[in-house]
């Protein structure tokens, strides 16, 4: 008996090319803020030597609008590419399967392409909510894949351009009209994606976005959790920073003129505001008001040179947020303070009592906490 393998047929508007232009575009713009913000926030978080010195520290908001945009334009991409691979799925089942080298080529880049598209987004959710179900790093092979990620999507809307042309309006120019030409069926799935986008973007995006942040259902932070009216992502327990004897702790600042302060001698120094939000990478910001001494005063004191860069060091024996650099444009920053006072109180442990750094426009994993010393570079 011989076996016929018969690929199954498909019909209707919604495995057709019109269709897939349409998710695509939406799904393209997603994607497009979602790779220019990530870059925005790998070299503000790993800058080139080059850059290392030179970060803007304005707009103070900035790292916070771009992370939102790009975790949110992140999470609004998984119904698109849902309904965009469904759209497309049929022609997994193509007959005959490879028809020249260079139809197997656009195959294979297709298969890039996907798969980047996946790994991409499905690890970022993972990130979202701090689950690392794998053996290797999150924040270098996220960049490296998203440049695969793009780099295939170049090449398939390369491929695709006369397609993607050809159904970019509902009726090309030239030809006829015909009534109702997309009928229902195209609409109403477009407008169940559109309607999956904006549910997962509004049960979401409070968790930067304060003014919707009460729809904040499904992040897995909210903006008014934790202590002090602020969330806290690594608690003074986990990083062992417990118990800090004020008796004993010292500020220990390194330089020309090095010197020591204790929390008293901070306290008597000139004390600043700045209203400025923490924006952690993975999303979530709230804004704060923060009290403390001036970071440039600090190095003022130790005789810093302007354009020298300031090592923080935090009182915690592990993690790899212990140690960060700052940019002079940071440390001369007017708002950029060694905060003493978060929302009118003393720090509470888990907000790095007794001082942490908080400096606009710079991703929160580099606000660092329980700071014990300042190396001027
Ligand atoms: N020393 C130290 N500082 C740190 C961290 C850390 O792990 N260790 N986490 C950072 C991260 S990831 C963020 S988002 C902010 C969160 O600040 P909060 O927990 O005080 O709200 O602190 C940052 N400061
Ligand atoms: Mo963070």
């Amino acid at each position: 008996m011989k076996l016929r393998l018969k690929p199954p047929a498909f019909s209707g508007r919604l495995h057709d090319a019109r269709t897939a232009t349409s998710i695509g575009r939406l799904l393209g713009v997603c994607v497009l803020v979602c790779f220019v913000t990530g870059v925005i926030s790998h070299y503000l978080q790993h800058p080139p030597g080059w850059l290392a010195n030179d970060l803007p520290s304005r707009p103070s908001w900035g790292y916070r609008l771009t992370q939102g945009l790009h975790v949110t334009t992140g999470i609004a991409a998984i119904p698109l590419l849902f309904a965009k691979l469904w759209t497309v799925y049929p022609r997994l089942f193509e007959w005959p399967p490879l028809r020249s080298v260079r139809h197997a080529l656009e195959r294979l880049s297709v298969a890039v392409l996907v798969a980047a598209a996946v790994f991409e987004l499905f690890a970022g959710l993972l990130n979202t909510v701090q689950w690392y179900p794998w053996p290797f790093s999150f924040v270098p092979v996220h960049y490296a894949v998203a440049w695969v990620f793009v780099g295939a999507l170049a090449l398939h809307i390369a491929v695709k351009a006369p397609e993607i042309q050809a159904h970019w309006r509902k009726t090309s120019p030239g030809t006829l009209a015909l009534p109702d030409a997309d009928g229902p069926d195209r609409r109403s799935f477009l407008q169940g994606v559109t309607a999956a986008v904006g549910a997962v973007t509004l049960t979401t995006v409070g968790q930067s976005f304060t003014p919707l942040g009460r729809f904040d259902l499904l992040a897995p932070r909210h903006p008014d959790h934790g202590t002090q009216g602020l969330p806290v992502n690594r608690t003074a327990a986990v990083a062992g920073v417990t118990n800090v004897s004020v008796q004993d702790w010292r500020l220990t600042v390194t330089g020309p003129r090095p010197y020591e302060l204790t929390l008293d001698d901070l306290r008597a120094m000139r004390q600043y505001e700045s209203v400025l939000p923490i924006a952690c990478v993975e999303g979530w910001s709230k804004s704060a008001h923060w009290r403390g001494v001036r970071i440039r005063d600090l190095l003022d004191r130790a005789g810093a040179p302007p354009e020298a860069m300031l090592r923080v060091v935090s009182m915690e024996n592990r993690g790899s947020y212990r140690i960060t650099e700052l940019a002079h444009t940071y440390a001369r920053d007017e708002l950029t303070l060694l905060a003493l006072r978060l929302n009118r109180e003393v720090l509470s442990p888990d907000h790095g009592f007794p001082a942490r750094i908080i400096a606009p426009n710079r991703p929160g994993v580099l606000q660092t906490k329980w700071v014990h010393r300042l190396e001027v570079l």
